[in-house]
C-alpha cells in the first residue's frame, strides 16, 4: 500500500485528536470518528506527503503530517454531505451506513461543517511553517474546496441529471469536483516542503492528470463493480442518468483515456528523478485500484 503502517498509524492518531478534543461534545466527536475511521483509502494525505518527499527527499516533518490530515478532513466532510438526502441520497458509504443513517441528518451536516472548519484551524496552528506558507496553503485549500472548486463542481454535478454534457464539460466538472482537492493535496505538500514555483508547476500538472484519471477510473469501477449495470452503460450515475466517461467514451475508450492520463502524470515528474518514485507509485495505484 502507499502509506507505510507507521505513517498510517500516525495519521490515525492525528484524526483522533482533530475530531475529539475535550471541548467537543462526545456525540459530535463520535460521529466525526465514525466517518474518519470508516476505511477511506487516504489518497489525498498520501499525495500530500508524496509531494513533500519529492521536494525534500527526507523524513516527513510533523507539519507535513498535519497538513496531510487537513486534506482528509475536507474530503471526509465532502463525502458526508454528498451522501445526504438533498444531494446523492446514499444510505451506505464504504460498506457501512452513511453518517446521516448511523446518526441523523443534523449531525451529519454539522460534523461535515465542523471538519471543514477544523482543517483551516489545523493549518493555522501547524508547527514549523512560516506565516507566509500558512496563508498560501489556506488560500489554495479554500479555493479548491470552495465555489471555484469542489462545491462548484458538486453543484454542476447535481444539475447534470438528464443533461447531455460534452467531454470537455464533463472534464471541467470533474476538475472542480474531485480534481481541485487532489491538486491542492500536491500543492500543500509542495508548499510545506518549500518547493520552488517551477516545482509547484510540475506537481500541479501531475495532480491535474492524476485527478482526472482518478475520476475516469471511478466511472470504470462503477461499471465493472456492477456487471448488470453494463446494459445501462454505468452503475449509480447511469441510474441517476448522469454523464460519465464510460457513457461518452465507451468502456475501452475510458480505459485508454485512464492510461493516457497516467502517462501524462508520470511524465510531469521527470524533473524530480528518483525522489518522485512515491508519486509514480501512487499514480499507478490510482489507475490500477479496484475500489
Ligand atoms: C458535498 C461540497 C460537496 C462536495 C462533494 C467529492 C464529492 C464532492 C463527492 C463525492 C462523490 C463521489 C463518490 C465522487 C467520485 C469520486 C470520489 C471523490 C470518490 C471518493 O473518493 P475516494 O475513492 O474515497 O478517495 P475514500 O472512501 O477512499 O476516502
Amino acid at each position: 500500500m502507499f502509506l507505510d503502517s507507521k505513517l498510517a498509524f500516525e495519521l490515525d492518531s492525528y484524526f483522533e485528536q482533530a475530531a475529539s478534543p475535550m471541548e467537543v461534545h462526545p456525540d459530535v466527536a463520535a460521529a466525526a470518528q465514525y466517518s474518519l475511521g470508516a476505511g477511506g483509502k487516504r489518497i489525498r494525505p498520501a499525495l500530500c506527503i508524496g509531494a513533500a518527499k519529492t521536494i525534500t527527499s527526507s523524513q516527513c516533518k510533523d507539519s507535513t503530517t498535519v497538513v496531510a490530515v487537513t486534506l482528509e478532513l475536507i474530503h471526509t466532510y465532502s463525502l458526508i454531505h454528498d451522501d445526504l438526502p438533498a444531494m446523492d441520497d446514499d444510505d451506505m458509504r464504504r460498506g457501512k451506513p452513511s453518517l446521516h443513517k448511523a446518526f441523523d441528518e443534523a449531525t451529519a451536516i454539522l460534523v461535515g461543517d465542523g471538519l471543514q472548519a477544523r482543517a483551516f484551524e489545523l493549518i493555522a496552528d501547524a508547527p514549523d511553517l512560516s506565516a507566509e506558507q500558512k496563508v498560501c496553503m489556506i488560500k489554495v485549500l479554500a479555493q479548491a474546496a470552495g465555489m471555484e472548486g469542489m462545491v462548484g463542481g458538486q453543484y454542476i454535478d447535481i444539475q447534470a441529471v438528464d443533461s447531455d454534457m460534452t467531454l470537455d464539460e464533463l472534464q471541467a466538472m470533474h476538475e472542480m469536483k474531485t480534481g481541485a482537492l487532489i491538486q491542492a493535496s500536491l500543492a500543500l505538500g509542495g508548499i510545506a516542503a518549500g518547493a520552488s514555483d517551477e516545482q509547484l508547476e510540475a506537481l500541479d500538472i501531475y495532480g491535474r492528470n492524476i485527478g482526472l484519471a482518478f475520476q475516469v477510473v471511478d466511472d470504470i469501477l462503477d461499471v465493472e463493480g456492477d456487471p448488470e449495470a453494463l446494459g445501462k452503460t454505468a452503475g449509480k450515475d447511469a441510474e441517476a442518468n448522469k454523464p460519465t466517461y464510460v457513457k461518452l467514451l465507451g468502456l475501452d475508450g475510458a480505459k485508454t483515456e485512464a492510461a493516457r492520463l497516467l502517462q501524462a502524470a508520470i511524465d510531469a515528474l521527470d524533473m524530480f528523478g528518483e525522489s518522485a518514485d512515491q508519486l509514480r507509485e501512487l499514480a499507478r495505484y490510482i489507475v490500477e485500484r479496484d475500489r
